[in-house]
């Protein structure tokens, strides 16, 4: 019998480990998910950040499947021969009956297996398959929804591997398949209809009505119960989707889900409960010195203050030293992610700022990707005439350099008022009269395709923050993601990301929501919501989250106005601090990270897939739950250094004051310590009870 292999999560610091010692024999895991070497949006993210982890857990015997697509495979994909005997009939099969299916490393961390099926290829099929769905299953697909088609295509050929792989393997097998959304959905309802041998987990990412009700000024979380569900998708037209999807969480071994608020939207939207969370982890990446990307925060920066020096030409009144940079970014979902409630925000922290004369700057980047026919001319001229300034500069610094020198080689202090010529003079008005401008720096740094209808822009219209000298909030809209080959802002999202002073995500419908958590492990605070799956997750395991620079706001149990002024309150408070302030937060914000990390969110999935093979296989597999461990219920207590009495602390942001900032030498070092001391005492929370849901940890 093969050696009994487990996981072992790392200790991190404060986290313990987690040893699930389970025996997996030969068992075999594929998973499964139209995201795979494909980038659409966050389950890409959860499965390329999780492979490394799943690699060294499962060997040879972890495959991923997901569609081919000849571009995704030109740069991400290494195509070799099937790595062992059964998979490589198996394919051969396949591919002899009319299918094209490739298997290859995928060029990531961990080198994960890919098996890629050509779901294009296999378009004859489509009409057959369908009516098999209908007959079996009672779904019927219109032909017009390309993607659903997709989702038939590419549910028949997962099932049709899983079972050939089964059929091609001289012992039975004990399989594994995990599937992502309900794209990816069909394949399992396939297994269980055909009885193969397969253990069956189901994870939602987010499930389809409730991204569409919430999209549609709904008061979602306060009906959940009451919707009719089947009439609901039908009014959407997507009621085959929606059958799809609750087929395959209905007909899974385990279903999982990302955060516990979307447990509580699967159980009433889909009608089943999930048997346990997987939260979403990234792959963290220490640096060997402690306070590397508190260096990369001010380089970033940096750059990032060029382009403004740039897109405000004309207009730079403030003090480039005394701005700090908020920013959202994702996909463009203008209430689902809180673009509205920010710019409300936005707009209420201007009145603040400009009433108590504050000398503070605050520019708000919106990163959202809108139709656009290209940057618009005003924004590059900027960037041109920023350029031309500094070459400007440069040259009179040459000729002054020139003179200097050629006064000290005959052994003379040079006559200062001689060092700047006419022409040197005529040089430098001439650059300045190219900064003269007649219009307001640009809100939009692209031509929007439906500008007159564009949410975010007819917002600005409407609430005036029209970047003018007297405001104190300025907005820039670039509705295009970042690339480092940009000509406006060369950079790529994540050194934006660290450039950057706060992320601002008050989404109303996130599932989860990788922006703020990769903001956390880069070090840079956020705001987030309790309807977010990382707001809940990160409020469950700190005890004092803003402390941290984790800002959750309230947009449960709170009407949409009161949240707003919550959130103007966490920016205003925010802006008071001193840079050594955000400094100390930045420390604090950053040593979260572990918690993020796979190594230790790693433990959901592995219990998942552990709960799958008892169910499926329980002659072989027992499953436990866990008993709970410390790091199960573990809870970052407020750092030391914050008063522990709110009669010490108005808020719970560190605390100095500017007269200590400039008197006391900061040692960030000791500061770190006595916070770390203080993480290594984790706070338990009660026993898990054994009948209820196995996750998180209840709340203590
Ligand atoms: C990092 C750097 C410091 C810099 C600071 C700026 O901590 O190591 O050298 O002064 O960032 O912080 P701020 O919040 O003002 O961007
Ligand atoms: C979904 O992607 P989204 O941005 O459409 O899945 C992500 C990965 O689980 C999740 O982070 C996000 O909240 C969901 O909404």
């Amino acid at each position: 019998m093969p050696l009994a292999r487990s996981l072992s999560v790392t200790s991190l610091s404060g986290l313990e480990e987690w040893d699930e010692e389970f025996d997996r024999e030969d068992a075999v895991l594929f998973e499964i998910a139209w995201e795979v070497a494909n980038k659409v949006g966050g389950i890409y993210t959860v499965i390329q950040t999780k492979a490394r982890l799943t690699c060294e857990e499962w060997g040879e015997n972890y495959f991923l499947v997901g569609p081919y697509t000849e571009s995704n495979v030109r740069t991400q994909v290494e195509l070799i021969e099937p790595c062992n005997a059964p998979l490589r009939r198996t394919i051969d099969k396949m591919n002899s009956s009319g299918c094209k299916v490739y298997f290859g490393r995928w060029l990531i961390e961990g080198s994960p297996y890919v098996i890629l099926l050509d779901v294009g290829f296999t378009a004859w099929s489509l009409d057959r398959w369908k009516s098999e769905l209908w007959e079996n299953c009672g779904i019927g697909v219109p032909w017009f929804d390309r993607e659903a088609n997709d989702a038939i295509l590419f549910g028949f050929l997962t099932a049709w591997l899983l079972g050939e792989y089964a059929a091609q393997c001289d012992e039975p097998p004990h399989i594994v398949a995990h599937f992502h959304e309900w794209l990816a959905g069909l394949g399992l309802v396939l297994c269980r209809q055909r009885q193969l041998p397969v253990a069956t987990i189901f994870t939602t990412h987010a499930t389809l009505l409730g991204r569409y009700l919430c999209a549609g000024n709904v008061d979602f979380y306060n009906n959940l119960a009451e919707f009719n569900v089947d009439k609901e998708a039908g009014d959407r037209q997507i009621y085959h989707r929606y059958c799809l999807e609750r087929a395959a969480a209905r007909c899974a071994h385990v279903f999982t889900t990302v955060s516990q608020i979307t447990a509580i939207e699967a159980e009433h939207l889909l009608r089943r409960k999930p048997d346990i969370v997987t939260p979403n982890g990234l792959n963290v990446k220490k640096f060997s010195a402690m306070h590397e990307f508190q260096n990369l925060h001010a380089q970033s920066k940096a750059r990032i203050q060029e382009f403004v020096r740039g897109h405000f030409y004309g207009h730079l009144d403030f003090n480039l030293d005394k701005t700090v940079f908020l920013f959202i970014a994702g996909r463009y979902e203008f209430s689902n992610k809180g673009a509205d409630i920010f710019l409300e925000a936005l707009a209420r922290l201007n009145y603040l700022l400009r009433v108590n004369h504050s000398d503070l700057t605050v520019i708000a980047f919106f990163i959202m990707p809108a139709r656009t026919n290209n940057f618009n001319v005003e924004t590059l001229k900027g960037q041109a005439v920023r350029k031309q300034l500094w070459d400007t500069a440069q040259t009179v610094k040459e000729r002054f350099g020139k003179k200097l020198y050629e006064s000290l080689l005959v052994g003379q202090l040079p006559d200062v008022s001689k060092m700047l010529d006419k022409e040197d003079f005529t040089m430098m008005k001439r650059a300045i009269f190219a900064t003269q401008r007649q219009c307001l720096p640009p809100i939009c740094t692209h031509n929007m395709l439906e500008d007159s209808s564009d949410p975010i822009l007819n917002c600005i219209r409407r609430i005036g923050l029209f970047n003018s000298a007297q405001d104190r909030v300025k907005v820039i809209f670039h509705p295009e993601f970042l690339s480092s080959t940009s000509p406006l802002l060369p950079m790529d999202y994540e050194e934006f990301v660290r450039g950057c002073h706060l992320g601002v995500f008050p989404s109303y419908y996130e599932p989860w929501g990788y922006t703020p958590a990769e903001c956390t492990v880069m070090g840079i605070p956020s705001v987030s919501t309790n309807l977010s799956g990382f707001g809940c997750f990160m409020e469950e395991h700190i005890a004092d989250p803003s402390a941290y620079g984790i800002y959750i706001l309230d947009r449960r149990y709170r009407g949409v106005d009161e949240s707003c002024n919550q959130l103007t309150s966490f920016l205003f408070q925010f802006c008071q601090q001193s840079r050594r302030q955000r400094i100390i937060q930045r420390n604090r914000t950053e040593r979260l990270s572990d918690l993020l990390d796979w190594r230790y969110l790693g433990r959901y999935y592995v219990s998942a897939r552990h709960m799958a093979l008892a169910k499926a296989f329980p002659d072989t597999y027992i499953y436990e739950p866990q008993e709970p461990s410390s790091a199960t219920g573990f809870r970052y207590p407020r750092p030391a250094s914050v008063p522990p009495s709110p009669a010490h602390s108005l808020h719970s942001s560190p605390h100095h004051s500017e007269a200590e900032d400039e008197e006391e030498p900061y040692d960030e070092d000791l500061e770190a310590e006595k916070d770390r001391v203080n993480i290594r005492q984790p706070v338990n929370v009660p026993n898990r009870n054994k009948n209820q849901t196995v996750g998180l940890p209840e709340k203590n």
